[in-house]
This record gives C-alpha cells, sequence and structure tokens, in this order.
C-alpha cells in the first residue's frame, strides 16, 4: 500500500519536483488517497479526520528534500502524526502496596484467559514479579481450570477456590494474594458476548471490591469499528488504564487499535502476537505505525529522510560555518535537534567534516537525548530577538529564561556557552586552525 501511495503522490505531485515546497493542493491530492487506504484499515472516521487535519497542518509549506519524493515526504509526515496518534509507550502500572492488581475483561473470547498467562510469564520474566492467576469466571465451564493450567505453564501461582459466587471469589483472592505477598495479582473476569447490563454491573463491583493497579480491556485487534463501540462502553463503566489487542499475529493491519485509542485515550500497553504464552509484546507506536501504513519499509523509509533531512540541514550548517559567518541559538537549536536525529554525539561526528577525529575523545553518553531535550528547551524559551544576538543574554536575562523553561541558570549558562563555543570554532574553521589542530590530535 505504501508504495502505491509513493507512486499516486509522485504521479499527482510530479508538478512539485521544480518548487521545492508542498502546496495545499499536492497535499489535499495525496491525503485523498490515503483517506481511502486507511478505511481499508479499519481506522473509524474520527481518527482519520484528526490525523487528515494534522498532517495537512504539517505538511502544506514543508519543502522537498533532496533525495526524497514528494509522496516519500507525506508518507513520512503521516508516519509521524500516526505515531503520535497512538501515544507512547505506556508502561502497565504497577505501583501499589502489594499486590498490584491486574483486572482483566473484554469481551467473550476476546483473549482475557490466554492474556492473564501471558502477562503472568511476561511479568515474572522481564519484571521479576511474583505473580497469582485467579479466575472470577464461573460462567463458563472450564475455565477456572483453562486458567490453572496456564499457571502451572509459566509457573505463576494459581488459585484454588471452591465458590462458584463471584464476589466471594474477588475476596478471597485477595486475601490469598496478600498471604501469599505476591507482586501481582491478575484477575481473569467471564467474557461477554456483547456490552450486557448484568455482568457489567458486576465487573463494576468487583473492581469496586479490588480497586485495581490496572484494568485493561482485552479485545480482538481482528474485530473492526465495532471494537470502538466495545471500549468506549468498558472504558466508561469501568475506567481502563489500558488496552491490550490480541491476534495481531493475523493479517488486521491495526486499524482498530487506533481508533479504540483515539476514542478513548487510553493507551496500548500490549499486543497479543499468537496463542502461545510467550506471545506478547510491549507495545511500540512506531511498529504498529508501519503496520497501518501498510509495511515494514516505512522504517527504512524514516531511516532515510531522517537521514536526507540531518545532511541538509549538515550541509547549510557547514557552509554557513565554513564561510566564518556568527551562528546564532537557532543555529545551535538545529545543530542539537541533528544530533538527536542522527542518534546522539557520534551520528553528528561522522556527518561533519573533520569530525571524526574527535570521535572517542568526547564521550557520547554525555550528549544523550535527555540532555539536548533540556539544552532545545532552554533555547526555546529564548525570545526571538535573544536567539537572533546571543550577546544580548545578561544575567537579567537569563534568570527569566531559566525560570521559562523550569531549569536552573546553570544550565542556560552551559547552553551560552556552548554557542560562544560553537562560534570558536567557526572561526578556527575560517582561519584553517581548526584542520590543523585536527592534524595535531590525529598524531
Ligand atoms: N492467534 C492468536 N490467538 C489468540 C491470541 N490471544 C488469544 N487467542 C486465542 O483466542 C481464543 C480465545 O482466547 P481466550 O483467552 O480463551 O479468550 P477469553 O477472552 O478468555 O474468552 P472467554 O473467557 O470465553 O470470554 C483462544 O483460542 C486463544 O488461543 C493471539 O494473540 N493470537
Ligand atoms: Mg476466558
Amino acid at each position: 500500500m505504501l508504495e502505491f501511495i509513493q507512486e499516486k503522490l509522485g504521479r499527482a505531485m510530479a508538478s512539485l519536483s521544480g518548487k521545492g515546497l508542498l502546496t495545499e493542493a499536492d497535499v489535499d491530492a495525496a491525503l485523498r488517497e490515503l483517506r481511502v487506504s486507511l478505511l481499508e484499515a479499519d481506522v473509524a472516521l474520527p481518527a482519520i479526520k484528526h490525523l487528515m487535519a494534522n498532517v495537512r497542518e504539517r505538511a502544506v509549506g514543508e519543502a522537498v528534500l533532496r533525495g526524497a519524493n514528494p509522496g516519500q515526504l507525506v508518507v513520512k509526515i503521516v508516519y509521524d502524526a500516526l505515531v503520535e496518534l497512538l501515544g507512547t509507550e505506556t508502561p502497565l502500572e504497577l505501583k501499589a502496596s502489594p499486590p498490584a492488581v491486574i483486572l482483566m475483561c473484554g469481551l467473550q473470547g476476546g483473549g482475557k484467559t490466554t492474556t492473564s498467562g501471558k502477562l503472568a510469564k511476561w511479568l515474572q520474566e522481564t519484571q521479576k514479579k511474583s505473580v497469582m492467576l485467579a479466575s472470577l469466571d464461573v460462567y463458563r465451564p472450564a475455565a477456572i481450570e483453562q486458567l490453572a493450567i496456564l499457571a502451572d505453564k509459566t509457573g505463576a501461582q494459581s488459585f484454588g477456590h471452591e465458590s462458584t459466587d463471584v464476589m466471594v471469589r474477588a475476596k478471597a483472592a485477595m486475601a490469598e494474594a496478600k498471604k501469599r505477598s505476591v507482586d501481582v495479582l491478575i484477575l481473569d473476569t467471564a467474557g461477554r458476548l456483547a456490552v450486557d447490563e448484568t455482568l457489567m454491573a458486576e465487573l463494576v463491583a468487583v473492581r469496586d471490591l479490588v480497586k485495581p493497579t490496572a484494568s485493561l480491556l482485552v479485545a480482538d485487534g481482528q474485530t473492526g469499528q465495532v471494537a470502538v463501540e466495545v471500549a468506549k462502553a468498558f472504558h466508561d463503566q469501568i475506567n481502563l488504564t489500558g488496552l491490550v489487542l490480541t491476534r495481531m499475529d493475523g493479517d488486521a493491519r491495526g486499524g482498530a487499535a487506533l481508533s479504540m485509542r483515539h476514542v478513548t485515550g487510553v493507551p496500548i500497553v500490549f499486543l497479543g502476537m499468537g496463542e502461545q504464552v510467550g506471545a506478547l509484546e510491549p507495545f511500540r507506536p512506531e511498529g504498529l505505525a508501519g503496520r497501518i501504513l501498510g509495511q515494514g519499509d516505512v522504517v527504512a523509509l524514516v531511516g532515510k529522510l531522517q537521514a536526507a533531512a540531518a545532511s541538509e540541514d549538515g550541509s547549510k550548517l557547514e557552509e554557513k560555518m565554513m564561510q566564518g559567518k556568527a551562528l546564532d541559538m537557532n543555529d545551535l537549536k538545529k545543530q542539537m535537534l541533528m544530533m538527536k536525529r542522527m542518534g546522539g554525539m557520534s551520528g553528528l561526528m561522522d556527518m561533519l567534516p573533520g569530525m571524526g577525529a574527535l570521535k572517542g575523545k568526547i564521550d557520547p553518553s554525555k550528549v544523550d537525548d535527555k540532555v539536548i531535550v533540556r539544552q532545545v528547551a532552554v533555547i526555546d524559551s529564548m525570545t526571538a530577538q535573544e536567539r537572533k544576538t546571543p550577546a544580548m543574554l545578561n544575567a537579567k536575562r537569563r534568570i527569566r529564561i531559566a525560570k521559562g523553561c523550569g531549569l536552573s541558570v546553570h544550565d542556560v549558562n552551559k547552553v551560552v556557552k556552548m554557542h560562544e563555543q560553537m562560534n570558536q570554532m567557526t572561526k578556527m574553521m575560517k582561519s584553517g586552525k581548526l584542520a590543523a589542530m585536527m592534524k595535531g590530535m590525529k598524531r
């Protein structure tokens, strides 16, 4: 599908290559194609509309990069918007005085019991938690047995209790988990064919009793639009903390996941990737965005475009430096963002001419993403004038900037210092001293 869009866009915007900027008409043509394909991927209309508006705003006026065609650029913008819409990676919330209680809910056959087993394995193996599995499904014959088998398979503790009263079982499971001092208690509940009042009331009663740390909706990722209504209904009643989409090993493109996330605002936490207990993946927005767009190639494309953007920014900056022009805070910010895009200091070192020699002399861990984000925050709280004329940054202004970004004056001073160093380097470049210095270092 991705190729198809790229090709169509390429054609729709053939006239564009000369202009170098995406116009509103170009973008609209591109978005028409995209809309169809998102509908095919089962993305709900409100989510599509939101996405389209977002993409249009970002894309119009965007410069087409060297080494990329307009179609690719729009796909990249759509991909970024999709990643954003899918939300960040949200770790499962387990902070509670033990036991943390995870309440599993969802429609019949959605994968609650299987996912309970998978979660037990994941929590024990990757989070080093002790886990107890307890079934509150007293309706389906063999449901309790099914969970006990999973406990056995994963080495989780099992909950044997003879009562067929859901509330009695819930209470006893809580007491038992406390007594055995397990870290996490997973409560598997009965499925419902549709959103059913009696069962929903029971689920609410259980929730009020156990006060879960996490309430997860387990939903079949292959169901299309209905999933959205189901998620809404469960969220209204239970106040979900996370979504788990199962059967993502099938050929569903994952549009339902996006829609559910968009409509409820509840983060997706896991994807079920098969029937085996090991088939559970923490959710990654990039992966699913690529899948919704139709193929993994989007990742390679994104990488390529990032490299193109960075080298374009890089060569502009380099040109300015070579000419010995003074660089302002905007240039510094550009340089920092470039660093971030290129995966930190070492990536940038490879790009700037002559910088290879400095490699190994600078500890890249000191220039990690977090540091860069802070430095950019400092520059962002400067006024436009201050960014253009860093010399005007007196003590009073620095205090204001520090307040503005919630960092210390020390942090502001560091950025000002960096800017000075950058300009010293520029002067050295012009005079050829830098090259001489590099030679010296190599020896
Ligand atoms: N392919 C695939 N199958 C899955 C996945 N998760 C669950 N299943 C299968 O879906 C079926 C139903 O799973 P259950 O875990 O029993 O579903 P449930 O929600 O507990 O069902 P009820 O208790 O009847 O409401 C089983 O055959 C599972 O093996 C998944 O991620 N991928
Ligand atoms: Mg079940």
